[in-house]
């Protein structure tokens, strides 16, 4: 079988060479692409692609059961396993089943298989790292040492399918290699940088202006107010309720002149009813998925019995992304795309067949046996396998079961906002955010994490995710700050604000369930506005390194052993992140902690604050340490010969100044660092306007001299240098 599999391989490989690829692909040595069988679909998240490769796969070895194609590898003793975008578990992967066929579980604990988002890459270190990403639209599970050990066992459960193989000098490289391959990250408008409340339940207009008049009144910043589907007339997408948010528009541009944006949601579904705009164009045009008999397919979400678009069509993009068009018609310019795995509560065949177990267990004692039965199938209603089986996609005329195709929906639904919206407002950055996603997205999207909870483990699972997600090109992520599900207690918030300044989206968003979650309701208040403040402070260093790590295809966040490739302990630091070029945190996610322990790979400078202003500098040595930092206190490290500009804190970032920066600088004899900044809206990213050069150097009687390209922007510089005997603020 395994001969077999090779000799199609390379007749197809040789049949497929005479098709037109990118060959310019800089790094093509290093890329090697092979085809299995013959690809349902081109599910566009490489970009880039190489010729296939004539040679037998390496590293793999390449077997078929009743599962699927089986691809495996002996993975080396100890040596760790990154990448797979959004999943539970640590940043080291190994150890674990993971099985990418997006699902919305709420339950994010340890043994959760699935998640939102398929992302298929992952990086295999040791003597020769290299990185392999499954091009499938379908399922695939990663055994990554969990049955074995000793083994990665990658299953396709298509036998057509693409896989690609990474290799390079570093881990650091490896990725790189792949994002290229990937394309160019999303780069979301400077505001969606801003902190943002959100909340499912605002029940009308009037809540929403009390939110954010709250927080100015607390003084706390605040960029955006997300509306989750209270807003919508009955669920139905592009639509207002017209008794609570019938003043949607005014709503809009009243927020708009106090530099407050809305974020409304959009649902994948669209409800059955005659006169929704969407569901009568979209049955005109034929544009849903179609069931088994033929007809459009039904499956229920929040408005009940909903068609679904066809998104992977593009003149379906084309015409679902353009009625946004009812939403930037009122200046409103962000969004966030949900229940787009698709999920489904249920369908008219589950429904059926619980009907029929109700029926059946009516009448009885309902032992535990029946009672079970009916439990269980209740459940099972929601997000059935057998159900994915029932639609149906038309993609080039091919009729492609949902099953096959499905981890691309979420993508081509979010992508839709962004092919439209680029068509709609050319040269304009607009902020858009999905549930579900794969890789591919990640050029037209960020995504958020999910219905996450008011855990403790949740803050610490928020920054697991963010270089994994990194890896597969998410730059623009970050999880519910304060949990999804579950009440959140003050300490909670304050410790997840701490981690979530630096995650480029922090959204507070809460379920309707449980309490509320805006920061001026809690006693602690003082304390979350200069939390949040202190993200304002950071953010043009946050701004300048995520757009630079997207246009350069790095990682903003980056496990240790990335940096740090030859320090064992370094490697084995799982709560701890590099943060862009010249940071490190290290947060607290440990309840009445007052500090934490922290390992050092290098010399590095702390940095304890509780507002803004409020700072020590402390100089330590590479180790291990306890630094301690109560509840008020948040630390981040700055690394050797490093700069960090620093901005002033404002209401929002539109009444900030992005031109008069504080440079914290830890240099002994000297560094250079080159800051973006632009406009926050417009697309011209080599505009070299955008960038200023900042040469800093140690002069021989312990002051540091300054030198930069652009004169326009005001630079004052702030010493934190441990060995510099002149300046008095180190502790
Ligand atoms: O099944 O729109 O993840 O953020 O608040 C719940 C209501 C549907 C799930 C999203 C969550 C959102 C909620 N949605």
């Amino acid at each position: 079988m395994f001969y077999v599999k090779i000799i199609i391989q390379m007749i197809l490989s040789w049949i497929v060479s005479f098709g037109k690829y990118n060959t310019e692909y800089e790094e093509e040595k290093m890329v090697k692409r092979y085809i299995f069988g013959k690809p349902l679909i081109d599910t566009e998240g490489v970009l880039n692609k190489p010729e296939p490769s004539q040679e037998p796969m390496s590293y793999f070895a390449c077997e078929n059961n009743d599962e699927g194609v089986l691809l495996k590898y002996t993975l080396e003793a100890g040596s760790p396993v990154y990448g797979l975008g959004q999943n539970v578990r640590g940043i080291n992967k190994r150890g674990f089943r993971y099985v990418h066929f997006t699902g919305s579980n709420a339950q994010h604990v340890d043994t959760l298989a699935s998640m939102y988002g398929s992302h298929n890459f992952l990086v295999v270190s040791g003597e020769k790292s290299f990185g392999v990403f499954i091009d499938s639209p379908g399922r695939v599970t990663f055994d990554v040492g969990f049955s074995d050990p000793d083994e990665l066992t990658i299953i396709s459960e298509l036998e057509d399918f693409e896989v690609y193989i990474i290799e390079g000098t570093s881990l650091r490289e490896i990725v790189h290699t792949f994002r290229q391959l990937i394309g160019q990250s999303y780069i979301p408008p400077k505001w969606a940088f801003g902190y943002q409340q959100c909340r499912w339940g605002y029940k009308n207009s009037d809540e929403i202006r009390e939110v954010a008049a709250r927080m100015k009144e607390a003084g706390i910043p605040l960029d955006s107010i997300g509306l989750d589907i209270d807003y919508m007339d009955g669920y139905k997408n592009f639509t207002a309720d017209p008794e609570n948010y019938g003043d949607l528009a005014e709503l809009s541009s009243e927020l708009l002149e106090q530099g407050i944006r809305l974020v409304p949601i959009i649902d994948a579904g669209t409800k059955i009813e005659p006169g929704n705009i969407v569901y009568d164009e979209g049955v005109e045009k034929d544009y849903f998925v179609k069931g088994e008999d033929g007809e459009d397919f039904i499956g229920a979400v929040w408005p009940g019995r909903c068609h679904f678009p066809d998104f992977l069509r593009p003149e379906v993009r084309d015409w679902f992304g353009h009625h946004y068009k009812y939403l930037t018609d009122m200046g409103i310019e962000g969004f966030w795309n949900d229940m787009n795995e698709p999920t489904l509560f249920f369908t008219n065949r589950g429904l059926q067949h619980t009907l029929d177990v109700v029926d059946e267990v009516r009448d009885t004692q309902l032992d535990i046996k029946r009672r079970r039965k009916l439990i269980d199938t209740v459940a099972a209603m929601r997000n059935n396998i057998a159900d994915y089986k029932t639609f149906y996609h038309n993609v080039n005329g091919k009729t492609i079961v949902h099953d096959k195709v499905h981890n691309l929906y979420g993508y081509n639904m979010a992508r839709a906002a962004g092919e439209a919206l680029n068509d709609m407002l050319p040269n304009h950055r607009t902020l858009i955010f999905s549930r579900s996603s794969c890789i591919g997205l990640h050029r037209y999207a960020g995504i958020w994490q999910g219905d996450n909870q008011s855990w403790w483990q949740h803050i610490l699972l928020n920054m697991k995710m963010m270089p994994s997600l990194n890896m597969c090109g998410f730059l623009f992520t970050g999880a519910d700050v304060g949990g999804f599900h579950g009440n959140t207690s003050g300490d909670l918030l304050i410790r997840w604000l701490q981690l979530a300044a630096f995650t480029p989206l922090m959204r507070n968003h809460s379920a309707n369930t449980c309490n509320r979650q805006e920061p001026y309701l809690f006693k602690q208040k003082d304390i979350m506005r200069d939390m949040i403040k202190i993200r304002y402070m950071l953010l043009p260093y946050l701004y300048s390194e995520f757009v630079k790590c997207a246009l350069n295809s790095d990682m903003l966040f980056r496990p240790l052993a990335f940096d740090y490739p030859e320090d064992a302990t370094a490697i084995e630091v799982e709560d701890q992140l590099m943060v862009g070029d010249a940071l490190m945190i290290a947060p607290i996610y440990t309840q009445n902690a007052s500090g934490r322990y922290v390992y050092l790979p290098e010399d590095m400078v702390a940095i304890r604050l509780s507002s803004p202003e409020e700072r020590e500098y402390i100089p330590m040595k590479k180790g291990h340490h306890y630094i301690s930092a109560e509840l008020n206190q948040m630390v981040f490290f700055v690394r050797k010969d490093k700069l960090v500009v620093l901005g002033t804190p404002g209401q929002n970032t539109d009444q900030m100044n992005f031109n008069d920066f504080e440079v914290l600088c830890n240099v002994e004899t000297e560094s250079t660092y080159s800051l973006y900044n632009d406009d926050g809206f417009t697309k011209d990213y080599q505009n070299p306007q955008y960038y200023t050069d900042i040469h800093i150097s140690r002069m021989e009687d312990g002051t540091l001299s300054l030198k930069q390209s652009n004169s326009e922007v005001k630079l004052t510089m702030t010493d934190i240098t441990s060995q510099n005997k002149n300046k008095g603020e180190c502790i």
